[in-house]
């Protein structure tokens, strides 16, 4: 499944390869999105394929629900499972409290909605992700379509009223027209290089009606599991 690897994404394959240990037979799984989290649908599907592992698995993207299918993992909805054992789910940034940026690709909705909906969220990264303070990543926030350079200003004033260092904000791009989510919705990618108050900050900018939800996940993670190059692993 791995052939010769990066040291980066022998880092994420060993993280993803330990997150599986956390799952049994018969639990309902909320499968993440990104590179990271496809190494561990990979690794589920390989588990489900040769060892009998029976579970479904509720996905956060259409990319994600893709690759369980042609790994032969049985994909359910949320609504079909209602509530779930355990999200597994990569992140772009943590900090020592395993608060979370998440949604550099895209799918912050669904990844909050299903993260919450479980009884354990873990999280599987490469060690570059682990933070001092969040914020050198861009924060993604989800807008509705509908006067989204209202809602950008309304949210560009709120970060100059919480005097949050960097504020710069931008839409996020698919080549010449703005990246859509898998809600139909855009993202406003804001550049803030520290976040001083990140319940503060998310609390806020939620109340805002043009806001559909933002990338910090707080209280929310459970454990990380934090792979390196060299193939050690480390818990958070
Ligand atoms: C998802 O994928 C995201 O919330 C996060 O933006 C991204 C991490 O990607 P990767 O694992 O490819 O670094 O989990």
């Amino acid at each position: 499944m791995t052939g010769e690897l990066s040291p980066i994404d022998k880092a994420k394959f060993v993280a993803a390869k330990r997150s599986v240990d956390y799952v049994e037979d018969g639990m309902r799984v909320g499968l993440g999105t990104g590179s990271t989290a496809a190494w561990m649908v990979r690794c589920l599907g390989e588990m489900v394929r040769n060892d009998g592992l029976r579970i479904k698995g509720v996905p956060t993207s259409t990319r994600t629900a893709e690759l369980a299918r042609e790994v032969g993992i049985e994909v359910i909805s949320l609504d079909e499972a209602k509530w779930l054992d355990v999200t597994i789910d990569g992140a772009d940034e943590f900090d020592g409290n395993l608060n979370l940026i998440k949604g550099g690709g895209g799918a912050l909705l669904q990844e909050k909605i299903v993260a919450t909906a479980s009884d354990q969220m873990i999280v599987i990264a490469d060690v570059g992700k682990e933070v001092e303070s969040l914020g050198s990543f861009p924060l993604p926030v989800e807008v509705i379509p509908f006067g989204w350079q209202t809602t950008k200003s309304l949210v560009e004033e709120l970060l100059i009223s919480m005097d949050v260092l960097g504020r710069d904000t931008t839409l996020r791009m698919n080549g010449e027209r703005p990246f859509i989510t898998d809600e139909g919705n855009y993202i406003i990618d804001l550049h803030l290089g520290r976040i001083g108050n990140p319940h503060q900050l998310s609390m806020a900018m939620n109340q805002m009606p043009g806001v559909v939800e933002n990338g910090l996940f707080l209280d929310i993670c459970d454990v990380v599991i934090l792979g390196f190059g060299d193939g050690r692993v480390e818990t958070r």
